[in-house]
Formats: structure tokens, C-alpha cells, sequence
């Protein structure tokens, strides 16, 4: 039995969404609203003291971390391999991965935060902000203070797009002559850039591989025709589906 925690939007949840769609797994659904901080619940810290989605339980297993959980979907259920046979190919994958969760996933928060989320904190205080973050955010109180009330600054904005245009170069190269990041099938690699370039197209950014990246916009229409990103991004869990968004500030 498999259950995840989760939120429609987030790409950490789309991430695990895609890999049990292309396993083709059954789960149960449970919904985490991140605007009214039910992630930061006495209740859902037991589960995932980070305070962040998503959260795999599997029987009496609790799993967390996207890749984490990618990875333990992988071990658990091996059929339809998400990584390549070889070894040294397998860690090639495992490189992307982590590659992907320290850059471009940092990054894609920037303007994620800056054209999506912070409407939700126009009506508080600097005192109620603070509070907001002071103890309750385990892992991301310093991300919330450098935010702000008024969002990212253009530094932070710049270094980020610079951060994306990066790993879109990077997927360039590894794309020239192979089908996938994965290698020569999707894997683990391409579902966790996914959620990343898609969110990026969703904010208004696609211009950014459309003109460059050639084989950057071959993979993700590729990617998109498989059936597991109809079942991943539902309707409304893309931002622009429910929620206004503003012009990067810069
Ligand atoms: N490394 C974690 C990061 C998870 C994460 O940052 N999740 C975001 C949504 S994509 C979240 O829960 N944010 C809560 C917050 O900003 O307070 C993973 O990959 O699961």
C-alpha cells in the first residue's frame, strides 16, 4: 500500500507523481496545503521533520525526499527500470540527479517565490512574517528571511536564471547523442528535470531553450507525449491554472 503526502504544484510532488506513472503503481492521495502550512503541522513534521513534500508511506515505511523516494520506488518495484544496467552508467544518472536537486531545483524556487507565492504574505506584518519563520520552517527559515515580504532581489533573480540557463547547456550536450538524460531510456534523470523545465515554461521562461536549445525542446515535447505527464500534472497543478501570476520584479 502505497500512499503519498503530497501537493498538486509542487515539482518535488510531481517528480514522485511521475515516477509511480511510469511504473504504473497504484496510491493513495493525500493532499498537503502548503498556503495554510499544514506541512508545518505538529502531525506532518512526525512524518517529515523537514516540513517539506512530498512523504511516501509504504505499509509501516515512511520515505522522504523526492529523489529519495524515485530511488526507493526503483529498489522496491524494479520493473520498468528507471536506471540504466550498467553501473557506471547508473551513477552517471545518479549524478544528474543530485546535479538536479542542488542547482536548477534551488533555482527554479527564485521565480517560482517572486511571480507565484508572494501574494500570500501581502497581508502580514514584518513581526507576522518573522513569526512565520522564526521556528516553524525547519529547513527553509533563512530562504523565507532572504525572500522577504517584497520577494528575491535582482541578484538573486539574475543568479538563478544564470543557474537554469546552465543546466539547460548541460542538458544540451548530454542530449546530442542520447535520447534521454537518462541514457537511452527516460529514467530517473528526466523525471526529476521535468517538473523543473516545465514549471520554468509555466512562469513565462520558455524562450530561454526555445531560441538556444534545440535538443532541450526536443526532449521535453518528447517527454510530455508520454502518458505518465498527463497522469503527474493533472489539471490544476500547474501555478498558472490557479493562481495570478506577476512579472518577475527586476
Ligand atoms: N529535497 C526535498 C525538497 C522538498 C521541497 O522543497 N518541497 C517544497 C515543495 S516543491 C515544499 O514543501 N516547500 C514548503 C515550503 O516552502 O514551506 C525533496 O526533493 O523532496
Amino acid at each position: 500500500m502505497l500512499k503519498l503526502y503530497h501537493a498538486n504544484h509542487s515539482t518535488c510532488s510531481q517528480k514522485v507523481r511521475l515516477c509511480l506513472a511510469e511504473k504504473d503503481l497504484d496510491w493513495e492521495s493525500q493532499l498537503v496545503n502548503l498556503a495554510t502550512n499544514e506541512h508545518l503541522s505538529e502531525e506532518y513534521l512526525k512524518l517529515n521533520p523537514n516540513g517539506v513534500v512530498p512523504t511516501l508511506i509504504h505499509d509501516d515505511g515512511v520515505i522522504t525526499d523526492s529523489g529519495v523516494i524515485c530511488e526507493y520506488l526503483e529498489e522496491v518495484f524494479p520493473d520498468k527500470p528507471m536506471l540504466p544496467e550498467d553501473p557506471v552508467d547508473r551513477a552517471v544518472v545518479r549524478a544528474w540527479v543530485r546535479y538536479l536537486d542542488e542547482v536548477p531545483t534551488a533555482a527554479v524556487r527564485v521565480p517560482s517565490f517572486n511571480m507565484a507565492f508572494l501574494p500570500r504574505y501581502n497581508n502580514l506584518d514584518d513581526a507576522e512574517f518573522q513569526a512565520q519563520q522564526a521556528d516553524i520552517r525547519p529547513i527553509r527559515k533563512q530562504f523565507y528571511e532572504r525572500m522577504g515580504r517584497k520577494g528575491f532581489n535582482d541578484a538573486e533573480v539574475d543568479a538563478a536564471v544564470d543557474q537554469f540557463r546552465s543546466t539547460l547547456a548541460r542538458m544540451e550536450q548530454r542530449l546530442d547523442n542520447l535520447a534521454w538524460l537518462s541514457g537511452d531510456v527516460f529514467g530517473l534523470a528526466d523525471i526529476i528535470a521535468l517538473p523543473l523545465i516545465d514549471r520554468m515554461d509555466d512562469l513565462g521562461f520558455e524562450n530561454m531553450w526555445l531560441t538556444e536549445f534545440a535538443n532541450a525542446t526536443d526532449w521535453l515535447k518528447r517527454s510530455r507525449d508520454r502518458s505518465s505527464f498527463s497522469t503527474a500534472f493533472y489539471p490544476k497543478s500547474r501555478l498558472s491554472e490557479f493562481l495570478r501570476l506577476s512579472p518577475l520584479r527586476r
